[in-house]
């Protein structure tokens, strides 16, 4: 690390399609926040940039579902993020957008700059378009039938219900989304950049980075040995950068070309000498992203860096794997997600309890999984028990017999030297492990300082030490204090909040990673400030609350996964015309003994009163029925059910979550009316 000047750490800019969710949170940001502050912590030289992706397709789509423009959905997102990352405590020096005008002439200079120099080729394809939309259809706004599951609605690149990978020529009769219309193909030219040519040089990069993750290395090979493909570096689309060529209106940049440049254009706007964060050979650049995001950090923007030339390669590319949510995928369109602007609202002032548990259970080489269960065992036996115990008896102890003021110290006892020896040991574990991207073990080393602090009261015993020799009890709780002050540095990547209260309580102006260890740091004499209780126990009920959202959202999910029945086989006129179908009114009617199902209905036809069966108990009661017009079907052959006759049948139609609702006319219509 020490060859580098400076640091560069970016976070992956998110669409501003939707709010953040702990997903997000434990792939890239928090990660990318806890190494941040350790780089600051040491008083280094580092940059932390990110922002929101605000082109591409997933924009487009959220705007035509909502019914609003691209901008004003870009525009509500991104105050959103912003504002739930800044309330987080993820401490971005700036926080900008691709929208904005310095974005799009970056990107579009850079674009310019490559294919001047011949960096491009020019290649036209067939690609769909929508004649009465009047535009070409990105693969998501084309839907059919899925060859290979035969679900309707599977859209162009990807079919939902099978998974299964598609190009729209392959779906079955294939509609545009905008216009409902069957698209046609279109010639079209764009600009590709020959990832193949960059292969070569691609394979040294890789191969200079043993270091990286195996989750990230191992994608990246792959993608190697099934070699690289030329990849089109614009889109016939509206919404993005548009493409600088004169003559080419209608045509964008491929989101995935400008969206890494956003990084550098954000610099650009952070501080005035931005250039040397990205250009000079002592700068160090590392991105966070989780998985999915990985082949366009390790391939296709260095091989855009090495065609442009004034850029320097990504050093690092910590790529998390996924977060799970109480054993499931987190998924946005499901509503399968802890959302970060709802933890806010629910557990103000708590969001280093939800950082401690991410970090926890981050995860960094394979999917992990968050649970409400294990994130109040979290709190309750970690945060409570470990960490804000220990602080809160040095505190107590310091107020009740030393009027808050630091006490002296006396001569080291075997106890104190002991926990000297412990302590010195962990910085450079806790170093090491942060700079390897280990933020789990990290995490387990900052904690221990506060375990070290447990230990050392439960042995020392100041509190019997007040009777018998207050001296000996005050050099304790010195000792006691000068370990608060190195869990406020230890911790403080990690909690940023709760480490923010004890230098306020200490006195502090600024956390010092050399300060780690030092026994003489908070100086005798020093008036303390009690913080109060930096955690508190988590309740069932609390849990239980958010289990139980959980749990409706799953609820809500399984009602609209309901898919209609099939359509039945044609039925001719004649055999349609046979059916007597009638309004009628219901006009008595009674449980059946021994049935759980059938409700006795006497129904007034219009002509006279006949008895209907109905298989409808489960989910009426008699006096919900009783004045109700029904729909029926009149000249069903009577069935004898539980020694009655059932003279014809009422017709219900099914809801998603299986309730049945009857089919009822406006009340003018009159008993005996037929429908046809
Ligand atoms: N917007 C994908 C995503 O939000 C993409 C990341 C861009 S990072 C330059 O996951
Ligand atoms: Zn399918």
């Amino acid at each position: 690390m020490s060859e580098f000047k400076r640091t560069t750490v970016t976070a992956a800019l998110i669409y501003a399609n939707g709010p953040i969710h702990i997903g997000h949170l434990a792939g890239c940001y928090l990660p990318a926040d806890i190494y941040v502050r350790f780089l600051r912590l040491q008083n280094k030289d580092v940059i932390f940039v990110s922002g929101t992706d605000e082109h591409g397709v997933p924009i487009t789509i959220k705007a035509q579902k909502e019914g609003k423009t691209p901008q004003e959905v870009v525009d509500y997102y991104y105050k959103e993020i912003k504002q739930s990352f800044e309330e987080f405590g993820i401490s971005f020096d700036i926080y900008g957008r691709t929208s904005d005008p310095v974005h799009h002439k970056l990107s579009q200079e850079f674009f310019l700059k490559l294919y001047q120099e011949g960096k491009f080729i020019e290649e036209v394809t067939e690609q769909f378009y929508d004649e009465e939309a009047g535009q070409f259809l990105a693969d998501r706004y084309i839907v059919g039938e899925c060859p290979s599951c035969h679900q309707p609605g599977a859209y162009g690149d990807q079919c939902e219900k099978c998974g299964t990978t598609l190009s729209p020529n392959e779906l079955i009769n294939p509609k545009s989304t905008l216009s409902g219309s069957a698209p046609s193909l279109r010639p079209t030219k764009n600009w590709f950049l020959p990832l193949d040519q960059w292969q070569p040089e691609l394979e040294k990069y890789v191969a200079s980075h043993p270091e990286w993750k195996s989750n990230v290395s191992g994608q990246v090979k792959s993608w190697l040995n099934d070699g690289l493909k030329p990849r089109a570096m614009t889109r016939d689309l509206t919404w993005g950068v548009p493409v600088p060529i004169e003559g080419n209106e209608g045509k964008v940049l491929y989101v995935w070309f400008d969206a890494p440049i956003g990084y550098i254009s954000m610099t650009s706007q952070l501080r005035p000498d931005w250039e040397k964060y990205w250009k000079d050979k002592d700068s160090r650049i590392v991105h966070f992203i989780g998985k999915d995001n990985i082949v366009f950090h390790c391939l296709i923007f260095p091989a855009m860096c090495m065609a442009h030339g004034d850029y320097q390669l990504a050093d690092q590319v910590p790529a998390n794997e996924f977060m799970n949510l109480e054993g499931d995928k987190i998924s946005t369109s499901r509503n399968w997600a802890v959302w970060l602007h709802e933890y806010l609202k629910e557990f103000p002032g708590k969001q280093d309890v939800l950082r401690y548990a991410l970090t926890a259970s981050s995860p960094e080489t394979k999917d992990a999984d968050f649970t409400w269960a294990d994130f109040q065992t979290k709190n309750n036996s970690e945060l409570v028990a470990i960490l804000g115990n220990f602080v809160n008896r040095a505190f107590v102890l310091l107020d009740k017999n030393f009027e808050s003021k630091v006490p002296t110290k006396l001569e080291d006892s075997p106890l104190e030297i002991e926990l000297k020896k412990s302590l010195s040991e962990i910085p450079d574990k806790l170093a090491a492990a942060l700079e390897g991207y280990k933020f789990r073990d990290a995490l387990v080393y900052a904690m221990e300082v506060a375990r070290l602090g447990n230990k050392y009261l439960a042995e020392a015993e100041p509190w019997k030490l007040m009777k018998e020799n207050p001296e000996k009890a005050g050099h304790v709780l010195n000792y006691a204090i000068q370990l608060v002050s190195h869990v406020s540095i230890a911790l403080e990547p990690f909690l940023p909040f709760t480490t923010q209260k004890l230098r306020n309580s200490l006195g502090i102006a600024k956390a010092d990673w050399a300060l780690l260890g030092d026994f003489e740091s908070i100086p005798v004499g020093t008036s303390l400030k009690n913080p109060g209780l930096l955690f508190e126990k988590l309740e069932d009920d609390v849990i239980q609350k958010q289990v139980e959202k959980l749990q409706q959202s799953k609820q809500q999910m399984l009602l609209q996964s309901k898919q209609p029945n099939p359509i039945k086989d044609t039925v001719d006129f004649e055999s349609f015309a046979k059916m007597d179908i009638r309004i009628g009114q219901v006009i008595a009617a009674e449980k059946m003994e021994k049935s759980k199902k059938l409700l006795k209905l006497t129904v007034d036809d219009g002509l006279r009163q006949r008895t209907i069966l109905s298989g409808i108990a489960e989910h009426f009661d008699v006096d919900q029925v009783v004045g109700r017009k029904v729909t029926f079907l009149a000249n069903l052959a009577p069935r004898k059910m539980m020694g009655l006759e059932s003279e014809g049948m009422i017709l219900m139609a099914e809801g998603q979550d299986g309730k049945l609702s009857f089919i009822e006319p406006d009340s003018s219509i009159w008993n005996g009316a037929s429908v046809s």
